[in-house]
C-alpha cells in the first residue's frame, strides 16, 4: 500500500495503528510504526549521494573537479543527471548549505543564457518564467559583465546568492539525479 503511493521516496514509515504512510522520514520512529527503507537509492558507483532538505530527497554528485561550465554540463549528462537547478526553496537551502560546507568555493549552477542573452534557462530546458521561486540573484546581478557572462555560479562573491560569470572560468559543480530503483 505504502509502496504504490510513495514509489519515488527513499524511505517510508507505515504506522500500524493508524495505517498512515509517511514518506522520506528519518530513522527515528515511534512505537507502532514500521519503517521501510531504500525503496529507491542513489547511484553511489557514479559518486552520487542522497541529500535531504525539508520534503526533498534527491541524489547529488558534488565535484572535486574544477572545470568550465560546458565540461561540467557534459559530465553531469554523461552520468544521466543535470547540473544543480534551484526551482524550490528546499533546493535553494540545500545549495547554500553545500556551498557553505562542502564546495566552499564558486560552484556552477545549472542556469545559463548562452542561447539568448538575458533569457536564462534551467539545465533541463525549463524557462525561469515557469518557476515560482524568484531566481536568487546577488545584488546587481546578472550584469553580463563585458558582454560575456552567460553561465551562473554561487559562492564567488556570495555564499547565498548567484551571479552570472564567464562560461570559460573554472568552478566546482554539482549534478542532481532522481532516486532510482535497483
Ligand atoms: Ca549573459
Ligand atoms: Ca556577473
Amino acid at each position: 500500500m505504502c509502496l504504490a503511493e510513495y514509489n519515488n521516496c527513499f524511505g517510508i514509515t507505515y504506522n500500524t495503528s493508524t495505517e498512515a504512510c509517511t514518506p522520506n522520514v528519518s530513522n527515528i520512529i515511534s512505537p507502532g510504526q514500521e519503517l521501510f527503507y531504500h525503496i529507491r537509492v542513489c547511484n553511489e558507483a557514479m559518486g552520487f549521494q542522497l541529500y535531504t532538505s525539508g520534503s526533498l530527497a534527491q541524489c547529488f554528485y558534488i565535484s572535486n573537479e574544477v572545470i568550465n561550465f560546458t565540461s561540467a554540463r557534459e559530465i553531469c549528462e554523461a552520468r544521466n543527471s543535470r547540473m544543480f537547478m534551484v526551482k524550490s526553496s528546499e533546493k535553494l537551502d540545500l545549495l547554500r548549505l553545500m556551498v557553505r560546507t562542502i564546495t566552499q568555493s564558486q560552484t556552477w549552477v545549472g542556469l545559463t543564457d548562452i542561447a539568448t542573452e538575458g533569457n536564462f534557462v534551467w539545465a533541463d530546458g525549463e524557462s525561469t518564467a515557469n518557476v515560482s521561486l524568484p531566481i536568487p540573484w546577488d545584488e546587481g546581478q546578472p550584469d553580463d559583465a563585458d558582454n560575456e557572462e552567460d553561465c551562473v555560479e554561487m559562492g564567488k562573491s556570495s555564499v547565498d546568492f548567484i551571479n552570472d560569470l564567464q562560461c570559460y572560468k573554472t568552478s566546482r559543480f554539482i549534478c542532481e539525479a532522481e532516486l532510482s530503483a535497483y
